[in-house]
């Protein structure tokens, strides 16, 4: 029983660290083995230990690989509005945003000099109004340190209202 509960643990915080597909079948080969005789039961104890680090490595790099901290705004709601997705959104200082080409490009991302923090450069943390994002899925990445309110906007389509506003805390 302590090993099938040792189980049980070990997939829930997998699960809780949304571990990739690969991993996800591992446990459940484990799980799987658990309820078998009791000979094996010792056997999985014994390798599960070893599938946990497996696991828990896998899952570590992947968070590193997609960027744990960071947060993604489309660009064009999947209806085809011009509006960034979502519009406002709080996250914390260091956190990067991943503004990603969804429907209705080209699109790009202006921060506006007069509604950012005063100390930050606007045209470090923009690309340049007359630069677009043309294709579907290209992505533009910003990470904001300072604490603040901060807005931008969509040049081609400020006009129709593609505006959005971050707040960094
Ligand atoms: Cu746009």
């Amino acid at each position: 029983m302590a090993t099938v509960t040792s189980a049980a643990v070990a997939i829930s915080s997998f699960t809780g660290l949304k571990a990739g597909a690969s991993s996800a079948s591992r446990v459940s080969t484990a799980s799987v083995k658990v309820a078998a005789t009791p000979a094996a039961r010792l056997a999985v104890k014994a390798s599960l230990k070893d599938v946990g680090a497996v696991v828990a490595a896998t899952a570590a790099s992947a968070m590193l690989a997609s960027n744990a901290m960071a947060i993604d705004v489309l660009l064009g709601s999947d209806d085809g509005g011009l509006a960034f997705v979502p519009g406002d959104f709080t996250i914390a200082a260091g956190e990067k945003i991943i503004f990603k080409n969804n429907a209705g490009f080209p699109h790009n991302v202006v921060f506006d000099e007069d509604e950012i923090p005063a100390g930050v450069n606007a045209s470090k943390i923009s690309m340049s109004e007359e630069d677009l994002l043309n294709a579907p899925g290209e992505t533009y990445s910003v990470t904001l340190s300072e604490k603040g309110t901060y807005k931008f906007y969509c040049a081609p389509h400020q006009g129709a209202g593609m505006v959005g506003k971050v707040t960094v805390n």
